[in-house]
């Protein structure tokens, strides 16, 4: 990515885009760009402010007091904060992430407005750029996030389940299918393969909408400029694709075909993340039945500093560039094999020794419940050469009878693009 020349938030200027302040109760809505849609605080307004119960909006950003250094987009107004000397405004920190993402309001403190962004249009080298993305979240009417980029793929897709053994329908949720090598791959969202060939059925068009407080919407459609398989006749392929959140906890079921007739696609699938996010995720390390549907407790798995830590080494007779990884649960390695860092939850380490990289962090950890998977999830480790911080996600499962006095141990399954992937069967997991 090139960051002195054009506008690399390019991608982000087509939407609208919507953060909420809940200790506040207010609405930010965010318009990056001259081209964006307005906000309802007028065509000058970059980041319009509103009461969640409505009321006027105000501005807490202007368009034409942008200023960019490097990853930080500032918006500064012209009045001045009473209870300061600086002016009101907004900071938004954008960094490296694996979607589009959606901007997170993080705090509000003498009256600059700040907020993050995890998006890949903050990533280096167009790493992890899709065909076509588009926003994957909505609020509904309380200010509550329903949230659906923790479902979309970087690579391949998920199968739909159509009962027709002689076809395969792939989807990616909001964005473009990556399946290098497979047929569909080029921008296309929705894919059908038959013994036929493979047509694309769409991409999608504009972002996520809500249809009620436990539904959302996604549509694709063919680009104007793109013929319509012969098998569709006349017809333009849609896909519809319908979220529903189940009524009270549920353990994931796969997306499905419910209808389908002259390349109009309905596919409803019955998930989680379809929720409000609160339901599903704390940032401790607790979810509770009162506020989760779910009772879960993962302290008893955090080591105190006289602790040996867990660790998790490959087989001997691996080659000595292979990695060991040190983790905690929910607080710092004791040990320091990362650094002196308090919060370094997640640390890799080469065999050999002569490399140490933070692989994740507990500030601003994740334990999300959903769709029946636990996840424990560490952001903000080392940063790899697309920019992208080395992220941890741990997996749990149940199992009453693991070793370790019912603890266990993780296992190391996997690394894609610096997310480092363990499984860890501990009886603290069991619901
Ligand atoms: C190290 C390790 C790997 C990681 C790689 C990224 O070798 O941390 O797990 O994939 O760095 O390298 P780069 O920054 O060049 O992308």
């Amino acid at each position: 990515m090139d960051r002195s020349g054009s506008l690399w938030y390019q991608d982000l200027c087509s939407y609208k885009w919507e953060a909420v302040d809940p200790d506040n109760k207010v609405k930010y809505t965010i318009k990056l760009c001259e081209s964006s849609p307005p906000t309802s605080c007028g065509s000058s307004a970059a980041v319009c402010a509103q009461n969640l119960s409505g009321g006027v909006g105000w501005s807490v950003g202007e368009l034409s007091l942008q200023k960019l250094s490097d990853t930080v987009l500032d918006y500064n107004t012209t009045q001045t904060c009473p209870e300061g000397t600086n002016s009101v405004q907004t900071s938004i920190s954008f960094q490296c992430g694996k979607t589009m993402g959606t901007p997170e309001f993080v705090t509000l403190s003498q009256c600059v407005h700040y907020f993050e962004w995890k998006t890949y249009a903050a990533c280096k080298k167009d790493k992890f750029k899709p065909h076509k993305e588009v926003p994957c979240y909505v609020f509904d009417p309380d200010g509550k996030k329903h949230d659906l980029n923790p479902l979309i793929k970087v690579r391949d897709g998920y199968l739909v389940d159509d009962g027709d053994d002689d076809s395969d329908f792939y989807i990616n949720i909001c964005r473009s299918l990556n399946t290098p090598g497979k047929p569909c791959s080029e921008g296309s969202a929705a894919c059908l393969i038959t013994t036929h060939g493979s047509f694309s059925m769409g991409a999608p068009t504009r972002p996520l909408e809500g249809l009620s407080s436990d539904s959302l919407r996604l549509q694709y459609e063919l680009s104007a400029d793109s013929t319509a398989p012969e098998r569709c006749g006349e017809h333009r392929p849609t896909v519809n694709i319908t979220f529903i959140c189940p009524s009270s906890r549920h353990s994931g079921s796969t997306p499905k075909m419910v209808a389908e007739s002259n390349c109009r696609y309905e596919v409803e699938w019955v998930t989680e993340y379809a929720c409000h996010r609160d339901y599903l995720e704390s940032h401790s390390c607790k979810l509770t039945s009162e506020q989760h549907d779910i009772s879960i407790d993962l302290t008893p798995l955090t080591l105190s500093s006289t602790d040996p830590p867990y660790f998790f080494q490959p087989p001997s007779g691996d080659d000595p560039e292979s990695y060991i990884y040190y983790l905690n649960v929910c607080g710092k390695i004791p040990t320091g094999e990362c650094g002196i860092d308090p919060f370094i939850s997640s640390c890799q380490m080469k065999k050999s020794g002569n490399l140490q990289k933070v692989s994740g962090r507990f500030v601003n950890q994740t334990l999300r419940y959903s769709d029946g998977d636990l996840s424990l999830i560490y952001p903000g480790g080392d940063k790899c050469s697309s920019g992208f911080q080395r992220m941890t996600i741990i997996n749990f499962q149940c199992n009453k009878t693991a070793s370790n006095k019912g603890r266990g141990n993780p296992v190391f399954a996997g690394e894609t693009d610096c997310t480092y992937y363990f499984n860890w069967d501990t009886a603290f997991a069991c619901v």
